[in-house]
Formats: structure tokens, sequence, C-alpha cells
């Protein structure tokens, strides 16, 4: 046996040099490239430095004070220290309110939470994948193949936004749910690029009788600081990841009403919402097991960090970026969809380009740019797409600023107008679309103008001199 020095000591770079190597070009892709997906960000070295921790080590099924192993006297105090930063991030009082800080990451949060409140084929309605919302949310195809965990274990309606404004479809939503009568309305979505009227969702949710959850995973940085409505007064549940606009490391977080239910026609006196057992048995022993310490641990480092006024700043540059980006684009005569933003995201309307997501997104993804095909209202296909999603939260950490984000649209610009080119001379069929792209000039051009532009910035969690070298 190697002793622990050799094995369990010595770095990564000497152990596994092809592990070391993949890491360091993906370093290098980070920080050349134009990072564009709404839902990514770069999170800090804390984060990193707790990530990386011996709290993997560990297990620790159970809740603080009343876990299955021994040894959690540290483990404890490192969940409770997170689960009172969540709670402050988002000004909650812990009488009203707790929170679960151990799912995976979102599509776990979100499945524990319908666990916990739902029985098998109970009915839910949440946005539709292709207006906005998220596979989570009950996704089936329209030729009714069930997609997600979601709809196979429940019944699932959609909700749309409306085909000539993009904005949520409040009306047919009530007509939906007072035909469905859900159990549950899920509002949130992933490409939703207006903030979130919670209050009609309330209204709604009680007029048929139905829970309402959000799951803020985009927008949980927007929310803490305040720089988005807060889900929080109407809700009975809120789900979210925290790697998104919140900047933290890969997890997720459910947050459930606790204590005494506000008084309605036809409930029993003195009634107290029952989440808090229901959602922590959901989690665990229902579907997760150990939870990931390491993750909780760097979790409470950026919920520190989300509660800093650098944090809102942040935030602030976050919105005003979209907002420049989406200027850019519109002025340009570009179509986005509501027309604009209110948050971190535009979503790009190619169809009147004649482009599909997908060949734009390759285009771009050559430039070294990268940003995803995403769906817009009418769509028929998923995978065929007609536009793009466009986020700021991960440039904007490596600080860009209104002007940069100009910039940025003047490199989309050039993108999609060698989209149009190539499908010009090639035409529309992928195969055939594809052979322009290869040794493309103008591609190449963008791409060193790309990664001139990108690198000049500075790179949060890694130390990105030492790939210049
Ligand atoms: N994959 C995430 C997104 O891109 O929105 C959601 O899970």
């Amino acid at each position: 046996m190697d002793n622990v020095k050799s094995w369990g000591l010595t770095s990564l770079k000497e152990i596994d040099p092809e592990v070391y190597n993949l890491i360091e070009l993906e370093k290098a892709r980070q920080w050349k490239g134009i990072e564009l997906i709404a839902s990514e960000n770069f999170t800090s070295q804390a984060v990193m430095e707790a990530l990386g921790s011996c709290l993997t080590n560990k297990y620790s099924e159970g809740l603080p004070g009343a876990r299955y192993y021994g040894g959690n006297e540290i483990v404890d105090q490192v969940e409770v220290l997170c689960q009172n930063r969540a709670l402050e991030a988002y000004s909650l009082d812990p009488e009203k309110w707790g929170v679960n800080v151990q799912p995976y990451s979102g599509s776990p949060a979100n499945f524990a939470a319908y666990t916990a409140i739902l029985n098998p084929h109970d009915r839910i309605m949440g946005l539709d994948l292709p207006s906005g919302g998220h596979l989570t949310h009950g996704y089936y195809t329209s030729g009714g193949r069930k997609i997600s965990a979601t709809s196979i274990y429940f019944e699932s309606l959609p909700y749309k936004v409306n085909s000539q404004t993009g904005y949520i479809d409040f009306e047919k939503l009530e007509e939906k749910a007072m035909d469905f009568r859900p159990k549950l309305i899920i509002c949130g979505g992933s490409a939703y690029p207006r903030d979130w009227d919670y209050a009609k969702f309330r209204a709604i949710a009680d007029k048929c009788g139905a829970m309402l959850l959000c799951d803020m995973a985009h927008i949980s940085g927007l929310v803490a600081t305040k720089e988005a409505a807060s889900p929080f007064e109407y809700c009975e549940i809120v789900t979210t990841t925290t790697h998104k606009s919140l900047r933290g490391p890969r997890s997720g977080m459910i947050f459930f009403r606790k204590g005494p239910m506000p008084p309605k026609k036809g409930q029993a006196e003195g009634a107290v919402y029952d989440f808090e057992d229901r959602i922590n048995f959901a989690v665990f022993p229902s579907l997760q097991g150990g939870p990931h310490n390491h993750q909780i641990a760097a979790l409470a480092v950026a919920l520190k960090a989300a509660q800093t006024p650098a944090f809102k700043e942040y935030i602030k540059q976050v919105k005003s970026n979209a907002v420049a980006l989406a200027t850019a684009l519109t002025g340009k005569g570009y179509s986005l969809v509501t027309g604009g933003t209110e948050n971190h995201l535009v979503l790009w309307d190619l169809r009147p380009l004649g482009l599909t997501g997908n060949k734009v997104e390759k285009v771009c993804e050559l430039a070294h740019i990268t940003l995803n095909k995403n769906a817009v209202f009418g769509d028929s296909s998923a995978l065929s797409p007609g536009g793009v999603r466009i986020g700021t939260p991960a440039m904007t950490s490596r600080g860009l600023k209104d002007a940069d984000f100009a910039q940025v649209a003047e490199f989309l610009e050039r993108a999609v107008n060698i989209t149009l080119a190539v499908q010009k001379e090639h035409g529309k069929l992928l195969k055939d679309f594809n052979k322009g792209l290869e040794g493309n000039k103008d591609i190449e051009t963008l791409r060193a103008d790309v990664e001139k532009f990108a690198s000049s910035f500075d790179m949060p969690g890694f130390d990105a001199s030492a790939l210049k070298k």
C-alpha cells in the first residue's frame, strides 16, 4: 500500500496530469470566451475553497442535531450557519419560514418539494417550456410524450405566455386553472425576461384552491438584493438553485412557510403550516442520501456575500447590462421577446431573420461566445427552436459594464451576419450549413476579436495570469 504522503498529499498535477490538464483547458476556455448562458456564473475563490474542502468526506444523513452517523458536531454548525444565512439573505422571519439547504441542485429540490406536498397523479400547472418555463415544472411534448418526472408522476397542464406580447397570459391561466383545479401552481422560469406578478398568481391559486410554489432559480440573486419582486410574500414554498445569479456553488434550497396559517374561510381555527416535516422527509430519506456538506459550506459562503452592498451593486449592474444589451440589439432592428428585459436575460427571436437558434448557437460557439438556443412561443419543437437566450450574470462578474455589453451586441451581430451568409451560400439543411463553417475566415476573425476582448477582463475564482504564460 502506498504511504499517505504519496497517494493522499500529492498535487493533482502530479497524480493525474490528464485531469489536471483538462481543468487548465477549461480555465482557459472560461477566461478567453464571452459567457452568456443566462443560468451560469463565475463563482468566487472562497466558494471554490469550501467546495474543495475536507467537508466532502463526511456522511451526515438527517438534520443538525439529529443525524444517523456520529462525528457531525462541526457539520451541524456548518448546516445551521447556512440555514441562518439563507433566511437572512431573503429577510425571512425564522418564526414564519424555514429552509432545507440539502438539495443537491434545482431539479432535485423541485422534485422533493412536489414529493412533500403532492400525491402521485395530483394536478399541477407550470409555465410551458417553450414559453420560458423549466422541464421540472411539468413538461411534456406537443405529441404528449412525458419528458420530465414531474409530468410522469403528476398530471400536468401548462400555462403559456401570450403569443402576441410574450408576457404570461393570466386570463388563460385563470380559465384553465378553474377547469383543471390543480393542487399546485408553479411560477418562475428559465427564459422569461420579465418580472413576476406574484399577486396575480396568488389570486388565481386562491380562486382554484391551489398552493403556489415559486422556483426562483434564475433570479435568486435579484430577489436577495430586492432587485426583483419577492415571491415570499405570496408563495407557500420557494425553491432555487444557488449557482445562477446568486453566484454560489451548484446546489439547491427549499424554503417553506411555517407557523400559523392566515385565517381563511373553511379552515380550522389555529391551523398551522405542516410543510417543515414533509419537506425535510422528502429530501431525506425519500429522495436523497447524505447531504453534500462541502456544497452546503460553499453555499453559506455565497449567502454571506449575497448580503453585502457590493453584491447589490453587482446585481444592479447585471440588470443594467441586460438593458444595455437589449437596447443595442433592438436598436439594430432585432426582435426580442417582450421587446426587452427587466431582469438578467434577453430572449432573441431569430425567426424574423429566417434563422434557427441552433445555427446561431453553433456559430457563436465557434467564435468563443457561449449562449444557448431557446424556444420562443409558437415554436413547435424544443430541439430546433427559433431563438437564443442571452444572460448577463457571468460577464458582469468579470466586470463588464453597459458599454461593454454594447460591444457584446456588436459581436453578436457579426455572428448573426455570418450565420446568414453561410445559410445563403450553403442552404438551410444543417449538414450543408455545417460545411460553410469549416475553415470560415470570418468566424476565425470574430473568434480572435472575442478572445482579445474577453481576456482583457478579470477572472474570478482562479488566477488567470498563470494561463497567460
Ligand atoms: N439548465 C438551467 C437553465 O439553463 O436555465 C435550468 O436548470
